[in-house]
């Protein structure tokens, strides 16, 4: 079995831990290959590497950084389907979002290399004629990034591709249940040709991400879970010149009115809920849903619920692949336990799936079927306020106007994506004004984000800093910048620019 390495400084290494871990396909056990865990003298190493290189690499010009990541760009297209298919056997989705992972990573990519050629700046006006007065930008210096497996090749990019190119060097900690994939997207920036020292990448569990939080890299990107973002956040919060951009999870809503399409909330309700297995932070949980429509949209969504293909993630037929690890599995059915527990009626329970179900070859899967159940609601239940990221979903029913179900929405700790199925503008536009999330939709699933939108979420969902042109201001600093073009000093505010002496 291939033993993978570190990347640091411009070399594989094998690091300095004794321990390795292995990588297992979650759809039926295979070892993908043996990983080095990291430790923190490998994760100091790498802070120093990217620390030796920021000099240089923040001397070249936006284009001329921007063109390793053409290449990169290059080689994801090139290589869609391959990596594509990498992901679906390390985290067990389901092969047309393996590949969709590796597209989310080329857009972003595209995004960040092309903006190299973009305005990076403002030309502000000056009350003084004879001041020019500018915004510009400068790299933070080293950028730590720690990123989750659900999407481990589109989301290491979101944070790399942006902060390489805006002149930061970086140390990256992937997911330990997604080091191959890791592997492969450092390979591609190895095969780039990017400075010795730009990029580095530790293997390793929690313990090495909690290195490079407490390492001295001015910015730490993470998206994962609430739980080790607000650790990231209260340990860096108060630490002079540091910043923390954390992206978190949900407790994400499809509210569906009295005046919504049945024949598209259906659909978007089941998106929105089990595709990637619900391990997405913008997948949903609650489904809220007017009593108008209540009986109609529970017998189709149930239905839906029941014949939703869960199997072989490599079979394009599949909808729902296994979750990613056992541990997690049964979280998931701890809460599945939790809601009976709390007195729900529970509608649709394929979480231990029938024989016939697992396909040949696959009983070391960690399978699951879809959890529905329905519910008032009740502000003391945790299994519609605590985000589980399986198929675990809850009906609640609301009377009344928009308003209630805007704030049936709202009651949670979270806000990070949601949608609304109405074909009332009306109804729409108070959602859209009053709903407290970061990434909203009308007549959509709450899933599918472009890469070119500010991706992140309100509340305890994080600081909606980690995509496109809102990681920029993670990853750089701003200067107002002034020159004076006359040989006078002239002041702003009226202030006065007299020096006045003393009498002799
Ligand atoms: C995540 O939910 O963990 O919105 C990331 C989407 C993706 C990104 C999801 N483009 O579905």
């Amino acid at each position: 079995m291939e033993r993978h390495e570190h990347y640091i400084d411009g070399e594989w290494v094998a690091g300095s831990g004794d321990d390795d871990f292995e990588s297992r396909n979650p759809a039926n056990g295979e070892v993908l290959g043996t990983f080095p865990r990291g430790t923190e003298a490998d994760v100091e190493d790498a802070v120093a590497a990217a620390r030796d290189a920021a000099e240089e690499w923040r001397a070249l010009s936006y284009p001329d950084r921007a063109e390793y990541l053409w290449d990169v760009y290059q080689q994801l297209r090139e290589r869609t389907d391959e990596l594509g298919e990498l992901v679906t056997r390390e985290c067990g989705k389901e092969i047309s979002e393996g590949r969709a992972d590796v597209v989310e990573a080329y857009h972003m990519v595209e995004w960040a290399a092309g903006n190299g050629r973009h305005p990076h700046g403002d030309v502000v006006p000056s009350e003084i004629a004879a001041k020019d007065a500018y915004m510009r930008r400068k790299p933070r210096g080293v950028v730590g990034c720690i990123t989750p497996w659900n999407f481990p090749v589109a989301i290491p990019f979101w944070h790399m591709a942006v902060a390489l190119v805006e002149g930061n060097t970086v140390v990256w900690k992937p997911a330990e249940q997604t080091p191959k994939c890791g592997h492969a997207v450092a390979e591609l920036l190895v095969e780039s040709g990017i400075p010795d020292g730009v990029f580095n990448m530790v293997q390793g569990f929690g313990d090495a991400g909690a290195a490079v939080v407490d390492s001295d890299v001015e910015t730490v990107l993470f998206t994962g879970s609430a739980e080790v973002g607000q650790g990231i956040a209260e340990s860096i919060g108060g630490t002079p010149g540091k910043l923390a951009a954390c992206e978190m999870g949900g407790k994400n809503a499809v509210l569906i009115t009295d005046e919504a399409d049945l024949d598209l909330a259906v659909p978007a309700a089941v998106l929105s809920s089990f595709k990637t297995t619900g391990q997405r932070c913008v997948s949903s949980e609650r489904l809220i849903v007017h009593t108008d429509v209540y009986d109609e949209f529970k017998e189709r969504f149930v239905a839906a619920a029941e014949k939703v293909s869960v199997g072989d993630p490599l079979d394009e037929d599949t909808f729902m692949g296994p979750l990613v690890e056992p541990r997690h599995r049964e979280k998931v059915l701890e809460y599945n336990d939790l809601a009976r527990e709390e007195g729900v009626n529970v509608l649709v329970d394929r979480a231990d799936l029938d024989d016939e179900e697992i396909p040949d070859g696959h009983r070391d899967g960690h399978w699951i079927g879809p959890f529905v159940y329905e519910t008032e609601y009740d502000p003391e239940l945790r299994c519609i306020h605590e985000e589980v990221f399986g198929p675990h979903v809850a009906l609640i029913e609301y009377e009344g106007g928009i308003e209630r179900g805007v704030e049936l929405q709202n009651a949670t700790e979270y806000g990070l994506a949601g949608s609304i199925v109405s074909e009332d503008y009306r109804q729409i536009n108070y959602y859209r004004d009053h709903a407290e999330l970061g990434l909203a939709y009308g007549n959509l699933p709450c899933i599918g984000a472009e890469v070119q939108l500010p991706f992140g979420g309100v509340k305890k969902s994080g600081n909606g800093y980690p995509s496109a042109r809102a990681v920029i201001e993670a990853v750089t600093e701003r200067t107002a910048w002034t020159l004076n073009n006359s040989s006078d000093i002239e002041m702003a505010q009226g202030l006065s620019a007299e020096v006045t002496v003393e009498d002799d």
